[in-house]
């Protein structure tokens, strides 16, 4: 093995999927680069398979290789998030010196973020929460990346990271989201709104397969055009492949072999439950996250169709409902618009409130730019959203942009046909209903909450503001039903 001089401008531990490919990228990409992994096989089977694309420095104990890095020494662990990612930040901050940095490059809570940057900052090192998007690939050809922590270390990290993140019309999908958890916050509202665009694509194939009674095939090439219009993304472009696929074992189109209960790993879960502490809704993301629980909850779905739950009176298919299949094909590709944009809006409003709850100051231009290349979520609707926050920073809601308030004047008729439909033909529409539901409450002149407000006075003396006058009122319910200020 190398010994160990202070050559390497960047290390990487954790040399599985992610970390062995953002090694090679930083490799390919100039820069000398450390890597580490607990169990050597990985860190020699890289040198040897890879070692020729760029200057590697690999070590087999955490000094080495915290020793091989220049000063100050930058570090980006990326490990299994949780507790093997506190045991390689306490090893680190053991072998490293005042004023190097620990980057976690994991998928970690942002709460953790903000707990192991106050711990590590108390030992004199800097600590940096970077989400990294875009899977296997992105890592290897260009992540987008979402640095948090102090900005010094932006300065340090900034041209490093800037070397290996995707580029979007010569800008790099990279830049400082804002201090201590921002990045990791970011991310994990980016992977939630990746929950909601894949769900409401799934809706789509679900109309078109089973209310239109198209063959993936079929469907595949509706989407194929799709992505050459205002729906041009990543996660569409995939998709047709998917459709495309035919089954090598049985010659059947893939995705009827694949079995319908999707899996998770958390950061849509963290996203919903963070949506509603900060009490922002966030229906579409939500609603894709208990889909894939519904979805996986075999038991309880065989139990339900075994016991044939009334399905009351549907439709056989969209014919048996006058709809022509080229209209019902548009109108499914507006309602999927739709839904989208809320999703994203949304999703906005979460990173919104959260910035304003911990005092980070996210600007919400970064996170469109950053996110048009590399990462899962990319697509050409982010330049309008980048438009639209260019406009106005301070748009109270994505969807009242002017650009996508008369997008929105095309899609809402569609979109509630979409759902009339699928009501009819008793298809499961979550995502798209509920931001029908979400975008009506937003626009409503009244809500049902004064009723509420009235039952809470009712049972708890909870109060109610009036829209007559200013104060706090209460009825007596239980005695003469009399009205009385209670902040007089
Ligand atoms: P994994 O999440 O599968 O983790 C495997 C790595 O963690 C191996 O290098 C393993 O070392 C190391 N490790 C473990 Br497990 N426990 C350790 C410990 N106590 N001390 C030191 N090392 C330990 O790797 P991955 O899929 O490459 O993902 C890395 C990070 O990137 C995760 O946080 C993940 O959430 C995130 N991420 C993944 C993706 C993706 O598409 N996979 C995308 C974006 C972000 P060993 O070889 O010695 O067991």
């Amino acid at each position: 093995m190398t010994q160990p001089h202070a050559t390497a401008s960047i290390g990487v531990v954790g040399l599985a999927v992610m970390g062995s490919n953002l090694a090679r990228n930083f490799a390919r990409n100039g820069n000398t680069v450390a890597v580490y992994n607990r169990s050597p096989e990985k860190t020699r089977a890289l040198v040897a398979e890879h070692g020729n694309e760029g200057d590697f420095v690999p070590a087999e104990s955490i000094e080495d290789f915290v020793a091989s890095l220049e000063r100050p020494r930058k570090a980006i662990i990326m490990v299994q998030a949780g507790a093997a990612t506190d045991a390689v930040i306490e090893q680190l901050c053991e072998a490293m010196d005042e004023g190097d940095i620990i980057i976690d490059g994991g998928n970690a809570l942002y709460t953790d973020t903000i707990r192991r940057e106050k711990e590590v900052a108390a030992r004199g090192r800097h600590f940096v929460g970077a989400g990294i998007s875009g899977g296997e690939e992105g890592a290897l050809n260009g992540p987008s990346i979402m640095p948090g922590g102090p900005v010094e270390s932006w300065e340090t990290l900034g041209p490093i990271l800037e070397s290996i993140a995707a580029v979007v019309d010569g800008t790099p999908c990279v830049t400082h989201i804002g201090p201590d958890g921002a990045g990791h916050f970011v991310k994990m509202v980016h992977n939630g709104i990746e929950y909601a665009d894949m769900q409401v694509i799934g809706e789509a194939y679900q109309l078109l397969r089973y209310g239109a009674g198209m063959e993936p095939a079929e469907i595949a090439e509706v989407f194929r055009e799709w992505n050459s219009g205002d729906l041009d993304s990543y996660l569409i472009e995939i998709t047709a492949e998917v459709l495309a696929q035919v089954d090598p074992a049985t010659g059947s189109p893939l995705v009827d072999v694949i079995v319908d209960a999707a899996g998770q790993k958390g950061t849509g879960r963290w996203t919903a439950i963070n949506g509603l502490e900060l009490g922002v809704p966030v229906t579409g993301i939500a609603e894709s996250v208990f889909a894939r629980a519904l979805s996986s909850a075999t038991q309880q779905r065989a139990a339900a169709r075994e016991g044939n739950l009334p399905a009351g009176t549907l439709a056989a298919d969209i014919a048996a409902l006058g709809i022509d299949r080229a209209v019902f094909i548009e109108d499914v590709r507006r309602a999927l618009y739709a839904a989208k944009l809320i999703a994203y809006s949304q999703g906005f409003d979460e990173i919104k409130a959260g910035s304003e709850e911990h005092n980070w100051n996210v600007d919400p231009r970064d996170l469109a730019t950053i996110w048009r290349g590399g990462c899962i979520i990319r697509a050409k609707f982010l330049d309008r959203i980048r438009e639209a926050y260019d406009t106005n920073p301070e748009l109270p809601a994505l969807i009242l942009d002017p650009y996508f308030k008369s997008e929105l004047s095309q899609l809402i008729d569609p979109w509630r046909r979409v759902i009339v439909a699928a009501t009819q033909l008793g298809l499961p529409v979550p995502v798209f209903a509920s931001s029908l539901s979400y975008y009506d409450s937003l626009r409503a002149e009244r809500l049902p909450a004064a009723l509420v407000q009235g039952q809470r006075d009712f049972f708890g003396a909870h109060t109610f503001k009036r829209t007559d006058r200013p104060g706090t009122f209460h009825i007596e319910w239980s005695t003469d039903r009399s009205l009385t200020q209670t902040d007089a």
